[in-house]
């Protein structure tokens, strides 16, 4: 349908726009549109192996991945691409991630996977970060699209103190968000609960926001990944809209 379909040429534009070449410590994001980001990787480094074999030359190409989840890893995996780990890189070239919401100022929600830890690590820890989403991830204010709130990842003993901090000074409402296929809340990579807060209208600095949330004892880390882009690639059903920040 036309939404995988623009998610597929959202992360294909993405990848597609990057140089290939030498020694490359390449981040992969988590969700759904970077199953496309991730193959599309795979197909980029078989087919410059391919044209130097052709050419009876030695490719000198030598691309690692770093996962942002579980699921990243498996990606990697699965796509027979070299697995690395941030501890043995801490450096990394390019990060392509996807989003759950991206506003004209570049303030981006991200979390709704579950997997914003690691993923927020990644992509501080990357010289740039790439965000590939479908046409619905694009809006003119952050919660015009997006419902479910603001993820925030939080250690398990602390989210009922956490929630009423954040609802009494912030106001709105944070919910523990439960697991479909478990009883119980979502656990996340690593260990820990996610609540999301649904924001009151009327909200825009955002940078403060972040700031505030990731004071309270007991957030590990909040699904505002605000000026971190370098770039942003929207796909629609036959295009892919580039916003450059
Ligand atoms: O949790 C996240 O931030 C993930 O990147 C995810 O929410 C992206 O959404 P997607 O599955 O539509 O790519």
């Amino acid at each position: 349908n036309d939404l995988q379909i623009s998610k597929k040429y959202a992360a294909e534009k993405a990848v597609r726009d990057r140089e290939f070449k030498g020694n490359m410590i390449v981040g992969i994001g988590s969700g759904s549109t970077v199953v496309y980001v991730t193959k599309c990787i795979a197909e980029t480094i078989t087919k410059i192996n391919k044209e130097a074999e052709n050419d009876g030359r030695k490719s000198d190409l030598n691309v690692i991945c770093i996962p942002s989840s579980f699921q990243a890893k498996q990606l990697i995996l699965e796509n027979n691409l070299n697995l690395g780990s941030l501890e043995l890189f801490p450096l990394v070239d390019w990060t392509i991630d996807g989003a759950d919401e991206v506003d004209q100022q570049n303030n981006i929600i991200k979390g709704g996977g579950g997997c914003h830890t690691q993923e927020k690590i990644l992509a501080s820890f990357s010289k740039e970060l790439y965000i590939v989403g479908d046409y619905t991830k694009y809006s003119p204010k952050l919660g015009t699209s997006w419902k479910k709130g603001i993820p925030i990842e939080v250690i398990p003993v602390s989210y009922v103190a956490v929630k009423k901090k954040i609802q009494c000074c912030l106001g709105g409402e944070v919910l523990l968000r439960m697991a479909v296929m478990k009883a119980g809340p979502v656990i996340t990579d690593n260990s820990n609960f996610i609540v999301d807060w649904r924001f009151p209208e009327g909200i825009d600095n955002w940078k403060d926001i972040e700031t505030t949330i990731k004071m309270i004892p007991g957030v590990v880390e909040v699904g505002l990944f605000i000026n971190m882009a370098v770039k942003v690639y929207i796909g629609t059903e036959n295009d892919v809209k580039l916003y450059d920040y």
